[in-house]
């Protein structure tokens, strides 16, 4: 894997291909090309898109990469969906939608699947990215569908997070407006032709001054649970951005440049003072939480006979102890109490 570094530098896609399949596919090796290519990385600008099935992200990120390939910048596209198990007909219909970008060497377009859990798909999107990055792109957009804790996930990996809506898409899409404002750095109604994107935009509107600067506050003490080093809170209160609401119909191409605009003015925002900083720190604070939480329940398992587990799986089971009093069993665990 490691010799594929050298290569991807220098714009070679057959090893960009390949190392991204390494990621995917865990496969061994990849941590040492990972740790290679990691200085080479935190140029490209992040952006994640997330919103609904069917609420036009794959359409809006093909207008966004037509725009940015215009000014002549080069744009990777991730496409990542949790809720498939495998890159099947959806990514068939974004094939087509994005083959406007098709021969144009500027672009690379991806898509990645879960492979296990959802866990496991976080660290495989965070890795993917970092390889994109490597490679030199200027934009990585990255697409998932809007399924709760992958939108989560996003966030701790992109800079600037776009939530999309459209309007008539029912009731559900409401009910997790409120959760999704608190990720959102800029909000989309796209399908501006279709009736009910006034009253879309207006109950958006309506969440977002309810919803300042009390639910920006509460992402923040979220973040603050994990993250407590007293530097990565907000130090004033103009460190609050409130996410504009841009309209788009992006079958048409219309609010592309609205909406590019509206990516700009956040990574101003963001380039002054320390947030920028502050931001990747708290990003790479919840990445080694999340690593070191997979390492040592890995860790712990390996070390772990089956006869053991089963044993007080059993004993769980019997009522002879309760689940949080195994839990002290496993996590006091050592090899040596089999031997004896
Ligand atoms: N009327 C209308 N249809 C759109 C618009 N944007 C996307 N679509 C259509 O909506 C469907 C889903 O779009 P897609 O980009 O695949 O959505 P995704 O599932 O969020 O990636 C496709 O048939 C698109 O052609 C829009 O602005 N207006
Ligand atoms: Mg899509």
């Amino acid at each position: 894997m490691i010799e594929l570094v050298d290569p991807l530098r220098s714009g070679d896609r057959r090893a960009l291909a390949r190392l991204l399949t390494a990621v995917e596919n865990e496969r061994s090796g990849i941590d040492v090309a990972l740790a290679e290519l990691y200085p080479h990385t935190g140029h490209g600008w992040v952006i994640g898109l997330t919103g609904a099935p069917g609420t036009g992200k794959s359409s809006l990120v093909t207008e966004l990469a037509k725009a940015y390939r215009k000014q002549g910048e080069t744009v990777a596209i991730l496409a990542v969906d949790p809720t498939s198990p495998f890159t099947g007909g959806a990514i068939l219909g974004d094939r087509i939608r994005m083959r406007d970008l098709s021969g144009d060497k500027g672009v690379f377009i991806r898509s990645m699947a879960t492979r296990g859990s959802l866990g496991g798909l976080a660290r495989a999107t965070r890795d993917a990215i970092r390889v994109l990055d490597a490679a030199g792109f200027d934009r990585i957009l990255v697409e998932t569908v809007g399924a709760g804790q992958s939108e989560v996930d996003i966030v701790r990996a992109a800079y600037t997070t776009v939530v999309i809506e459209a309007p008539g898409l029912g009731d559900d899409v409401q009910a997790i407006k409120a959760g999704i404002l608190e990720i959102a750095d800029v909000l989309v109604v796209n399908k501006a032709d279709r009736p009910g994107v006034d009253s879309a935009v207006k109950a958006l509107r309506t969440m977002l001054e309810l919803g300042h600067p009390a639910s920006r506050e509460q992402l923040v003490t979220h973040h603050g649970k994990l993250v407590q080093s007293e530097s990565l809170q907000p130090q004033h209160s103009q460190d609050i951005w409130i996410p504009p609401v841009v309209r788009t119909v992006a079958t048409e191409g219309q609010g592309i440049d609205e909406l590019l605009a509206a990516i700009e003015d956040h990574r101003h925002f963001l380039a002054e003072a320390d947030r920028m900083k502050r931001l990747e720190a708290q990003h790479i604070q919840m990445e080694l939480v999340d690593r070191v939480r997979d390492a040592l329940v890995k860790q712990l398992f390996a070390g772990l006979p089956t006869s053991a587990l089963d044993d007080i799986v059993r004993q769980v089971q019997s009522r002879a102890i309760d689940p949080q009093t195994a839990v002290n069993h496993l996590l006091a665990f050592r090899p040596v109490d089999v031997a004896k």
